[in-house]
């Protein structure tokens, strides 16, 4: 028997140059801080989430396709250039470690339709406003202060240049299994931009 409610989010992809570079990055923060205090992202798990939209009834999918669909044709194809790094919500008191990027107005602007659609068919807005990012990593709940600290200090001194450029060229809908051995995302429903 199948679930009737999947946890999903609508997102973007990222080139294989992209994700070669999070990878690197990657890797030299797990060498920079070692231990427990931070729960890493796997690089293939690594997406542009354009809208979170918890827990949807199956029966709510295809119209979120076509307001996918609807959105896509709406915008052309555009480039993210992927680099930088920081922390959510500061370095000083980092929960999320994120890659930043530097994108047009088409992104905030998907992101925007997505919001307005999917809120008139009941998904709660975003309070937040838009702050495009690649989670690398987030911080444990029972990391200690000291680790924090140090995590803090290794974000002061790690400068991240450009890594990368990914096409923009569609959205696409994830389902995420939040399994013991880590989230697992299937893509559901991909929509190219025109
Ligand atoms: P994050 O990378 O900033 O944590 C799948 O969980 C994706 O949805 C993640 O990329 C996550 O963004 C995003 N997301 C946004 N809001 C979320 C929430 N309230 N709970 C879980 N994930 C959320």
């Amino acid at each position: 028997m199948g679930a009737s409610v999947v946890r999903a989010f609508i997102a973007v992809d990222l080139s294989p140059e992209t994700r070669k570079g999070l990878e690197q990055v990657s890797a030299e923060l797990k060498r920079r801080i070692p231990g427990g205090a931070l729960r890493w992202v796997p690089v293939e798990n690594i997406h542009l989430t354009l809208k979170f939209l918890g827990d949807v009834s199956v029966t709510n999918i295809d119209v979120l396709n076509k307001i996918i669909d609807a959105v896509a044709a709406l915008h052309h194809s555009f480039d993210i250039s992927i680099g930088g790094i920081g922390a959510y919500p500061r370095i000083l008191h980092p929960r999320v470690i994120w890659v930043g990027m530097e994108a047009p107005s088409e992104l905030p602007a998907i992101q925007h339709g997505l919001e307005i659609e999917t809120a008139r068919i009941g998904y709660a807005p975003e309070e937040r406003p838009f702050s495009p990012h690649l989670t690398l990593g987030r911080v444990s709940r029972n990391a200690s202060g000291q680790e924090i600290h140090q995590i803090s200090e290794v974000l002061k001194t790690y400068k991240v240049g450009f890594l990368g450029v990914t096409r923009v060229e569609s959205l696409h809908l994830f389902r995420s299994d939040l399994n013991p051995g880590g989230a697992v995302y299937t893509r559901l429903h991909s929509a190219q931009l025109s």
